[in-house]
């Protein structure tokens, strides 16, 4: 993220998915949403079936810094990928996909995801988290989970921008002044703070998806609204036989 800080809070359910065989190889974030399952972006991946291309490829729950040592809860290997089958690489419309764990988080709480079409209100303090890059154009992934916060901005404003076309009722903009997301943050969660104010209990509303650049002044940074897809990733925890892609 851009502008944000490190966050001072385990949350164990923060998922950092990662290519071992690329140098920085931390390249999406992610959220568990069972045992076994982590939602993320849809552009995260090239195919939308597992192949050989993701043998090499982890999640990591939790990871943390502690001074030079990278800790986490959980690790595991991709056993599946299942993407929204309306995925449209072209606009970035229904940017979703959930990854199945070969080995699963028993015992890591997750986290509540909302899912109210008409949450949350215009101007709406907001958060992000995520290891992505601190500045447009760097390669250097943060090691810390970090934390920016945001307002929603309107549909009108976001549309405005990027086109009436490309923004719809599925997607929720934010913007704040030299705050945004950036690379790497692809698939982390946009989210309220928990009623605790604290991040671990906080409610998922989103997960970033694209926008021009990073903290660009006038671009928003848009996000998957994860309320419209409560019941595709509900049916997919429930009925992994089905192959939906
Ligand atoms: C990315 O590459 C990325 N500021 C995500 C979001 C934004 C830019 C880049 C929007 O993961």
């Amino acid at each position: 993220v851009v502008g944000g800080s490190v966050l001072g809070e385990a949350v164990e359910w923060m998922a950092s998915i990662n290519n071992l065989e690329a140098e920085n190889s931390h390249y999406c974030g992610g959220i568990l949403v069972s045992a076994k399952w982590v939602l993320t972006a849809a552009h995260c991946f090239n195919i939308y079936k597992l192949n050989d291309t993701y043998l090499s490829h982890t999640v990591l729950l939790g990871k943390a810094r502690i001074q030079d040592d990278i800790i986490f809860k959980h690790e595991s290997k991709l056993k599946r990928i299942v993407c929204h089958p309306d995925f449209d690489s072209s606009t970035s419309e229904n940017d979703i996909c959930l990854v199945e764990l070969t080995t699963p988080a028993v015992g890591i709480k997750t986290p509540r995801i909302n899912a109210d079409v008409t949450i949350p209100a215009f101007k709406q303090e907001v958060f992000y988290l995520g290891y992505g890059v601190q500045l447009q154009g760097s390669i250097d992934m943060s090691d810390d989970l970090r934390v920016v916060n945001v307002r929603t901005t309107s549909y009108q404003q976001c549309s405005a921008v990027y086109g009436t076309k490309q923004i719809t009722s599925k997607h929720i903009c934010t913007y704040a002044n030299f705050k945004d997301t950036c690379q790497g943050d692809s698939g982390s969660p946009l989210m309220q703070l928990g009623g605790d104010h604290t991040f671990v209990n906080g409610v998922i509303l989103g997960l970033v998806s694209y926008g021009r650049g990073c903290a660009i002044p006038g671009f928003p940074g848009v996000n998957t609204r994860i309320s419209i897809y409560a019941k595709w990733i509900q049916e997919v925890l429930v009925n992994t036989q089905v192959t939906l892609n």
